[in-house]
């Protein structure tokens, strides 16, 4: 998005993605032939791959010297001062980019100085770290434009694009999550026309089967949803494409559902987080059990699925609270959930209570902030083992929590039939395709080498106790 804004005010931008390929040197001194100096480098990052992000400022002034390297995102917002200390970033953008890099871009290739914009974090001459205060941030989302697909043309098929954004930010207070870093407690959105216009290339130009929208709170504006709603059903999509969102369980009821569903919704996602008004209340999350419990008996009501994860591992969480997850899942008849653990990222209420605590264990490098480390990390410590409990003892029910509820033969079924993309789906008619067979086998094998012992142990115990 941040690209696509840049575009649309003319600036020329090109897109590197490390999911894809690692970044060389070499890579690098293609991508800029033909481009004009300076050479101005923007670098993405989020926690858990920060160390990588300081390695890529020292690798881009290795080869360019007179280079500029700015860096954003949530890492670097929270903590620009750690940014400087450890890599050779020249600018730090704090926030939403589109605003502040616009106008550093223009002013680095005029050859200006840039020291007096809002929301940047710079070196002054004396070698001082000065963070000027945040500016206007971006009011209206249509500025950004479509999803600049012709930016990653050269990739595209080796991406899964079954996911879109219409709606930036959420204004609520959870003292986990981190977004309301970047965006405070605004909520932007994308303007019902619009969102058709993006619809349509995924779903005519790319034939999209199947598409989540992956925004914060997809339903927190009712009458824009009720227009979005509308005007997809006009549209048809229904007839090609599966839909489905993430909401709150108090934004429902059954007009919100009525619509929903007459659009082509299938699945809606909610985060329930835990089950016990107290530890909802602890979390701010401003929502009661029985408002989930009425929100995933109307999504069934109205014929959809309910995915949902949950939050393990939470400050003050006893034995039986931990456990009351699973049950409530099972309970409620949850189509899809996940357990994960808590991770304590920086800038939250909850790193303020783990670092009170003396439990924050982010690592050297931060590299243990993994909301889903044990399931799929056996070597990274959690980030955040409350002090009622072990990280020993956390860890199994975490994976004793994720293993029960997915053999479960229901489970395995809407797996093998269904999918879900916001965990893992296979291809349509995957069953006439051998190579999906294979790929299922791996991907069986591979959680199984990394949670061998573990799995072991957790299943004798789900089995015969103790
Ligand atoms: C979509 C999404 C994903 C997608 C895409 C990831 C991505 N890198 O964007 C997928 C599914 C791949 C994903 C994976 C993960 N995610 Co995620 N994800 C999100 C989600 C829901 C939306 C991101 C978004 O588009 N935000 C809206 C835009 C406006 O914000 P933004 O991305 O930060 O970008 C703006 C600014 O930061 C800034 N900016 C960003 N980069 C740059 C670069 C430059 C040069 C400049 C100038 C500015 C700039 O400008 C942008 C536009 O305004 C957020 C929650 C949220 N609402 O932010 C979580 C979130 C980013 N994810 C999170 C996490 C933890 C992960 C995983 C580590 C989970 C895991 N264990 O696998 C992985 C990490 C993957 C990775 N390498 O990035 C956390 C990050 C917390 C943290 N402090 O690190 C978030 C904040 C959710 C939370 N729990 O609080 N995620």
């Amino acid at each position: 998005m941040l690209a696509s804004y840049l575009v649309n005010k003319g600036k020329k931008v090109k897109i590197l993605d490390e999911g894809l390929d690692p970044v060389t040197p070499d890579v690098l001194r293609d991508e800029v032939q033909g481009l004009e100096k300076p050479y101005v480098f923007g670098i993405s990052s989020v926690t858990a791959n920060i160390a990588r992000a300081y390695e890529l400022t020292r690798m881009i002034k290795d080869i360019f010297p007179d280079s500029f390297v700015v860096m954003g995102g949530i890492h670097p917002t929270v903590c620009p001062q750690e940014a400087f200390e450890n890599s050779l970033v020249d600018v730090v953008v704090r926030g939403q980019g589109e605003i502040p890099m616009n106008v550093l871009y223009e002013r680095l290739k005029k050859g200006e100085g840039y020291a007096d914009i809002p929301s940047i974090t710079y070196r002054n001459k004396e070698g001082k770290i000065i963070s000027n205060p945040n500016g206007p941030f971006l009011k209206d989302l249509n500025e950004c434009g479509l999803f600049p697909f012709h930016l990653f043309e050269k990739n595209l098929n080796r991406y899964h694009l079954g996911f879109i954004m219409v709606t930036r930010g959420c204004p609520y207070e959870c003292i986990f999550c981190s977004a309301r870093s970047i965006t405070g407690r605004s909520y932007l959105i994308l303007s019902p026309e619009n969102v058709i216009k993006q619809l349509d290339v995924y779903i005519k130009e790319y034939k999209q089967q199947y598409l989540y929208f992956m925004d914060d709170i997809f339903g927190m504006n009712k009458k824009w949803l009720k227009e979005v709603c509308d005007r997809m059903c006009d549209a048809g999509y229904y007839k090609t494409t599966k839909f489905s969102c993430s909401l709150r369980s108090d934004c429902v009821d059954e007009e919100v559902m009525q619509w929903l569903k007459r659009a082509g919704f299938v699945l809606i996602n909610f985060g329930i987080e835990t089950v016990t008004n107290r530890l909802l209340d602890l979390l701010k999350k401003n929502e009661t059990v029985e408002q989930h419990e009425r929100a995933i008996e109307l999504t069934k009501k109205y014929g959809m699925r309910v995915g949902a994860t949950f939050i393990l591992g939470l400050p003050t969480e006893t034995d039986e609270e931990r456990e009351a997850n699973y049950t409530f899942a099972v309970k409620t008849k949850i189509d899809f959930a996940r357990f994960n653990n808590a991770a304590c990222y920086p800038g939250t209420e909850l790193y303020d209570i783990a670092k009170k605590e003396g439990r924050a264990n982010v690592g050297e490098k931060w590299e243990n902030l993994n909301p889903v480390s044990a399931l799929v990390e056996s070597k990274d410590p959690l980030p955040y083992v409350p002090l009622t409990t072990t990280e020993d003892v956390l860890r199994k029910s975490i994976l004793r929590a994720n293993y029960r509820f997915s053999i479960r033969p229901k489970s395995i079924f809407l797996f093998l039939f269904e999918g879900n993309p916001l965990w893992f789906s296979l291809p349509h008619k995957w069953y006439l395709k051998p190579a999906e067979y294979y790929y299922i086998a791996r991907l069986g094998c591979t959680i199984i080498a990394n949670n061998s012992k573990k799995l072991i142990r957790s299943l004798s115990r789900s089995v015969f106790g103790g």
